[in-house]
């Protein structure tokens, strides 16, 4: 069945949440060389009200402010594979 790649529903990215483990799940599945210890990291410093996931706000906010991080444009494709695996 066809199915576009893109939904333009981006209000839905918006609104969704990641957690610590979709966020290590997401990583991993993008080959990312992240570490436990530095997804963790990345998890902490992107959660900036501290309630234990992150929205998408947070999350660019974080690529923005750790440009040591490896690669921007690999997160944000992490964060599209959440999105995805969030609606099924
Ligand atoms: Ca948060």
């Amino acid at each position: 069945m066809f199915r576009p790649s893109k939904p333009h529903n981006h209000l839905a990215c918006y609104l969704h949440q990641l957690t610590f483990e979709e966020l290590k799940t997401g990583l991993a599945r993008i080959g990312s060389r992240l570490s436990e210890t530095e997804a963790k990291q990345l998890m902490e410093a992107a959660d900036v009200d501290g309630n234990g996931s992150i929205d998408y706000i947070e999350f660019i906010s974080a690529t923005m402010h750790r440009h040591r991080l490896e690669r921007d444009e690999h997160l944000y494709k992490a964060f599209q594979y959440f999105d995805k695996d969030s609606s099924g």
